[in-house]
């Protein structure tokens, strides 16, 4: 019989190469060295240092599935998913920057756009030096992107853009925008744009007093008659399953990345139950606590082991939308259900951010609603088992 390692109950670490330990273990440490030091700070103030980008560009976390020609790392969706996970065991803020730069707007410029777009954006993209965004949501377009009101209009050499995109991550320190937008030219199909910082008409209201995700900055693009030319158009897809082929592999790595957030809060819950003591023995010694700590650590273990299995898929470009759906689902669902566990047995400390659960939790809250929500993905399940939209 095998043995058991209470943290890695499955043995994840044995189902991987010896290439995705080594990128695992090198955000690990990137993540735990430098980034866990100041995460307290900058979720109270609000505030987030664009520095990071250039930090993770130079750690090579950015555009990690990218080919190496043009920055990336040349390597597969488990290691992006391992790097989410370390990332996020920090802060899910944190991973929101990595993920948005990398497969919201780093994989489209790649997969959809020419070799000009390519060559022009992605290396500066993949060292941090410039931060990307990426604009679906509206003010009234969340969960119907097909209802977005922004319009692209032909003018002469290009297009006028017309339109404001909603909570989105990065955009007030972004130097580069994937937006997307009715196109007149094109049927009023949807069509993805890629803008520069400082177009006139273009701005970017931060959005303030948010209690979630509060290390990751978020705004609106407001576009006010944007004229770009030709060139800003990308030119190889059209349609819904433009933005739906990025969030495709953002959902992903979140499946991956709220796992660490709820490792993050099991190790927290079961630490502070061994050190505290009531009724003059540890917490950890009651039946009720050690079953919460049972319960994390499945849910976690098995969560873990899905992200896997698609992530494999993936790698093999065999996976379908719809598991991706039941992973997104699920491990957020799971990841916040531990997160607001753990707060709670932290007692009154857990309120406080000195032990880091509420952050997760409140947190979480962000990451079970962006890139589809919770409900939104099991009515693509049930529409998946039924063949019935219940959608409208
Ligand atoms: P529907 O009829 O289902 O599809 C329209 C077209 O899109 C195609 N498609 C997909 N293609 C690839 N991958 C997918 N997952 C796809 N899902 C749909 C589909 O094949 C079809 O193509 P075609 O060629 O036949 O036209 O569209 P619908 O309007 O009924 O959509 C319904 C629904 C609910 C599934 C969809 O709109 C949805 O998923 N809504 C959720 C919206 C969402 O996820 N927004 C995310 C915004 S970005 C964000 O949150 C970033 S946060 C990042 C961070 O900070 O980390
Ligand atoms: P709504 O769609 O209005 O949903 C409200 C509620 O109604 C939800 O509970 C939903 O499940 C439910 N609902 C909706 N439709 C149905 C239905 N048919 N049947 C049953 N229930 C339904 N977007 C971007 O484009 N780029 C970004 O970078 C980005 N970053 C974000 C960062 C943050 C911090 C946040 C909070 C959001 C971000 N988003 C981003 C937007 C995010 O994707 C949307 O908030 C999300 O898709 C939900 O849309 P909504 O907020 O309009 O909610």
């Amino acid at each position: 019989l095998g043995s058991f390692n209470w943290e890695d109950p499955l043995r994840l670490d044995d189902q991987l190469t010896e290439d995705e330990r080594m990128i695992a273990q090198s955000a690990r440490a990137y993540a735990q060295g430098k980034l866990q030091p100041r995460v307290t700070e900058a979720f109270e103030s609000e505030a987030t240092d664009p520095g990071i980008f250039r930090e993770m560009g130079e750690m090579g976390l950015l555009g990690i599935t990218i080919p190496e020609e043009y920055g990336g790392l040349g390597s597969g969706y488990v290691s992006y998913g391992l790097v989410a996970r370390e990332i996020e065991r920090v802060d899910s803020g944190y991973r929101s920057m990595m993920s948005v730069q990398s497969s919201l707007v780093m994989y489209p410029i790649y997969a959809y756009g020419s070799e000009e777009q390519r060559r022009k954006y992605l290396p500066k993209l993949s060292s941090g030096e410039w931060v990307g965004c990426f604009g679906l949501t509206e003010p009234d377009a969340g969960s119907d992107p097909a209802g977005m009101k922004t319009r692209a209009e032909k003018i002469e050499g290009g297009f006028r853009l017309t339109g404001t995109k909603m909570w989105i991550s990065n955009a007030p320190i972004a130097d580069v925008f994937v937006v997307w937008a009715k196109s007149d030219a094109h049927d009023g199909k949807i069509r993805g744009f890629v803008l520069d910082k400082g177009l006139e008409g273009l701005s970017t209201p931060k959005i303030r007093n948010k209690m979630s995700l509060r290390a990751s900055i978020t705004g609106e693009i407001v576009m006010d008659g944007v004229e770009v030319d030709e060139e800003a158009l990308l030119p190889n897809v059209q349609g819904l399953k433009g933005p739906f082929g990025c969030l495709n592999r953002a959902r992903y790595g979140i499946s991956w990345g709220v796992m660490g957030a709820a490792e993050a809060c099991w190790h927290g819950a079961r630490q502070y139950g061994l050190d505290r003591k009531q009724f003059n023995k540890p917490l950890a010694q009651t039946q009720l606590f050690q079953r919460k700590l049972a319960d994390m650590q499945t849910e976690i273990a098995l969560g873990l082991q899905a992200s896997l299995r698609v992530g494999r898929l993936m790698d093999d470009a065999s996976a379908a939308p719809e598991m991706i759906s039941i992973i997104k689902r699920n491990n957020c669902g799971k990841a916040l259900d531990i997160a607001r566990q753990s707060r709670d047995m932290h007692g009154g400390n857990g309120i406080s951010l000195e032990f880091q659960v509420i952050r997760h939790m409140v947190n979480l809250e962000t990451v079970n609603t962006y890139e589809g929500t919770h409900d939104v993905h099991a009515l693509i399940l049930g529409r998946a088992q039924t063949g019935l939209q219940a959608f409208y």
